[in-house]
């Protein structure tokens, strides 16, 4: 369910109004927010001038996932970095770009706050100009010293504790998706005037969607359970619900938004090489899995619902299935051997022949 908005609000008033509601009049998120906003506007002028300014392409580093680092993600790190590290609201920072933890430098003040942000989702697409993102999620600190260091035990919360969590989508235009437990607002950019305004409020992922999202250039190596429901979903259904269509950008951000606009399921499951998936817990599923469920959708590794998962690892991966809720019980039956009547049904028929 869409509910477009015709009252003009910007980002900053709405985060502003939304913290006086649910946490009283201290504005200390709201600051946190507008620095953060800072760097999202900078990061997607450099995005939108990609091919002009001397950003695409690789720099001489391999990121703690052995991946190459692309220029932009290291410039995002950076401007990520710099805009929030003196706010004086954050008392650490964890990032993909970044093996250790980032503390806060010794000449600024640290406050409550914990961020942990993948700076440019989607790597493999920024020099082919197709749509790249910005994930974040946001924590209050755990240990009680509110001037000291934030530590490990600070960031490593399962991610049913978020504050918030967000995504920046670099499509047709920039988008922030965002949600601070009270539903998810979709914000649009405009940059003639650098104002993110309030275009769809409160929106819910429908229950069923008509698109699935997987690299199946991996499903060789699934378990025959995944194997199962990606063929269940191919084959035409007699009351038309199948089949689905395969849509799949590469980018997490861009395969979640069309997702949680349309419906349907976006996937990255476990696999014979990768035992638990390729995405981030801490950066990628966790956010992604709040937003999802305040739009009303679902969120596990397959099992388990991925915001009560107890994170061991800053870097630590997860299988991820994640959208509509009834598309995501769907695959969770099949995976754990449930087959819906109709499979059986046509599995008997087709051992009859
Ligand atoms: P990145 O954070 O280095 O960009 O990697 C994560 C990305 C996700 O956005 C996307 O879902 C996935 O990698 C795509 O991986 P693959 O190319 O294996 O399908
Ligand atoms: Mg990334």
């Amino acid at each position: 369910m869409r509910m477009r908005v015709s009252k003009l609000v910007t980002i900053e008033r709405h985060i502003a109004e939304e913290e006086h509601l649910a946490r009283g009049a201290t504005g200390e998120f709201s600051r946190l927010m507008r620095d953060m906003l800072l760097a999202i506007r900078l990061i997607s002028r450099d995005v939108r001038r990609a091919g002009l300014n001397d950003v695409l392409g690789i720099t001489d580093g391999t990121n703690v996932h052995g991946e190459q680092v692309k220029k932009l993600d290291q410039i995002a790190h950076d401007t990520i970095f710099r805009a929030m590290d003196h706010g004086g609201h954050l008392c650490i920072m964890a990032s993909e770009e970044s093996e250790e933890l980032i503390p806060i430098p010794p000449e600024y003040a640290r406050g409550k706050y914990v961020l942990l942000f993948d700076p440019l989702d989607g790597s493999s697409n920024i020099d082919v100009n197709v749509t790249i993102g910005t994930i974040f999620s946001i924590y209050h600190r755990v240990t009680p010293d509110y001037v000291g260091d934030g530590t490990l035990e600070d960031v490593l919360q399962p991610g049913a504790r978020q504050v918030a969590a967000g995504y920046v989508c670099y499509g047709s235009s920039t988008q922030l998706v965002y949600t601070t437990g009270n539903g998810v607002d979709i914000f649009t950019y405009d940059p003639t005037i650098g104002e993110f305004i309030l275009s769809e409020e409160k929106i819910q992922i429908p229950n069923r969607g008509k698109y699935y999202s997987v690299n199946e250039g991996n499903s060789t190596k699934w378990d025959d359970n995944l194997k199962k429901y990606i063929e269940y979903l191919k084959t035409p259904s007699a009351d038309k619900r199948r089949p689905y269509s395969l849509r799949y950008v590469g980018t997490s951000i861009a395969d979640l938004h069309r997702t949680l606009m349309y419906g349907g399921i976006f996937m990255y499951p476990a696999d014979k090489s990768n035992p638990k998936g390729k995405l981030r817990l801490m950066y990628e599923c966790n956010p992604l899995a709040m937003i999802i469920e305040q739009a009303g959708g679902r969120a596990t590794d397959g099992e388990h619902r991925i915001l009560d998962v107890r994170p061991d690892a800053v870097h630590g991966r997860s299988p991820l299935f994640i959208g509509s809720k009834g598309d995501v019980l769907e695959a969770e039956a099949f995976l754990r051997g449930d087959f819906p009547k109709d499979y059986v049904q046509a599995e008997a028929e087709t051992a009859a022949k």
